[in-house]
């Protein structure tokens, strides 16, 4: 499984509106004989790509799936008859396909003979490369990751608004590399006014370059960075964090990067659309100048928004800190 995971992570950022899955075939002795990674939409399955792979050495064999094989004939026929074809004897797969167009393939398999084993690695993989697309495939809307960097005592620029640079040069290039992975990033209208920042992933191996997002009334400068043709641009003349996901969503994006400033993120809180955070909390205090998050329509200390740490790391000598809502 952790080898399925680690082949949806490659295709991640390449497959939305569908699940970035992962999937390898072991062989009836058990050896690694196939490995796979959802293609774009329109084109092969993960399953049909491990098997591919695999050949003959699949029959007998056991199939390892980030995600329930799909039963359905959309835009490409069914995982589960793609794996009864190939003869295989096991699949094992992380989590189940909320999607009720496509869900039925474990029962399928089930019906038809094969050893079917569900949940090993599941919370993995729902904190890993099917986060963004579960949440959207439960919610209807696209799942946003708020990253911001700031200084220890919560500032993401100095009094006279200077920001670059307050984290280190390890977790911007941590930053660019996500930029790779999300189908969107999203900024303000007040951020591209005051930063004029590119908003494309720098210094990857990846090459492809996430949609960006700029939401606001108001026209942009002409020469922004962000209208440059590096990537594509939408600018959505709105404050409503529902509108937004909404034309996110019809655009095909699943997973959306929101990275400031204080002002947008604030909107989102408010509107209880923010997902998860990810800070990088730079090991330096600056005493005055602008918070990471404004108005987030919290009062007094029994509002505070909840959260749960998830995951706490050194990136270079900054703390990353990945924290999603709690179940209140
Ligand atoms: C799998 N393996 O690798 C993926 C699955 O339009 P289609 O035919 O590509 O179907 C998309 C749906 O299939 C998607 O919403 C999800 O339920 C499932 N994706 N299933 O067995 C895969 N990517
Ligand atoms: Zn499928």
């Amino acid at each position: 499984m952790a080898l399925a995971i680690a082949a949806g992570e490659r295709v991640r950022g390449t497959t939305s509106p569908n699940p970035p899955v992962g999937c390898v075939i072991l062989d009836a002795s058990g050896e690694l004989v196939g490995t796979g990674g959802t293609r774009p939409p329109g084109q092969a399955h993960a399953e049909v790509v491990a098997l591919a792979e695999a050949g003959d050495r699949a029959r007998g064999g056991t199939a390892v799936v980030t995600l329930e094989p799909c039963a359905h004939q959309g835009r490409t026929p069914p995982c589960a008859d793609a794996l009864l074809r190939a003869g295989v004897a096991r699949v094992v797969h992380a989590v189940a396909d909320p999607n009720p167009r496509a869900a039925g393939g474990a029962d399928a398999l089930r019906a038809a003979g094969v050893v079917v084993e569900s949940g090993l690695g599941a919370l993995e993989v729902e904190r890993g490369p099917l986060r963004a697309w579960l949440h959207h495939a439960r919610t209807g809307r696209p799942h946003v990751t708020w990253k911001y960097a700031s200084s220890l005592d919560g500032r993401i620029a100095a009094a006279d608004g200077t920001s670059r640079w307050i984290s280190s040069p390890e977790s911007r290039a941590e930053v660019h590399e996500l930029r790779t992975k999300v189908d969107a990033i999203m900024v303000g209208r007040g951020t591209v006014l005051a930063d004029d920042p590119r908003l494309t992933a720098r210094g990857t191996s990846a090459g492809r370059q996430p949609l960006r997002v700029v939401v606001g009334r108001g026209d942009l400068p002409g020469d922004a960075h962000v209208l440059d043709d590096e990537a594509e641009t939408v600018h959505l003349r709105t404050h409503d964090p529902d509108v937004v996901l909404a034309e996110l969503g019809r655009r095909g994006v699943v997973d959306v990067l929101l990275e400031g400033g204080p002002t947008l993120a604030g909107a989102f809180a408010r509107a209880d659309r923010l997902d998860r955070v990810l800070a990088y909390l730079a090991p330096k205090f600056l005493g005055a100048g602008p918070s990471a998050l404004r108005d987030a329509g919290v009062s007094t200390v029994t509002g505070a928004v909840g959260l749960v740490v998830e995951d706490v790391r050194m990136c270079g000598p900054d703390v990353r800190v990945s924290a999603v809502k709690s179940a209140r």
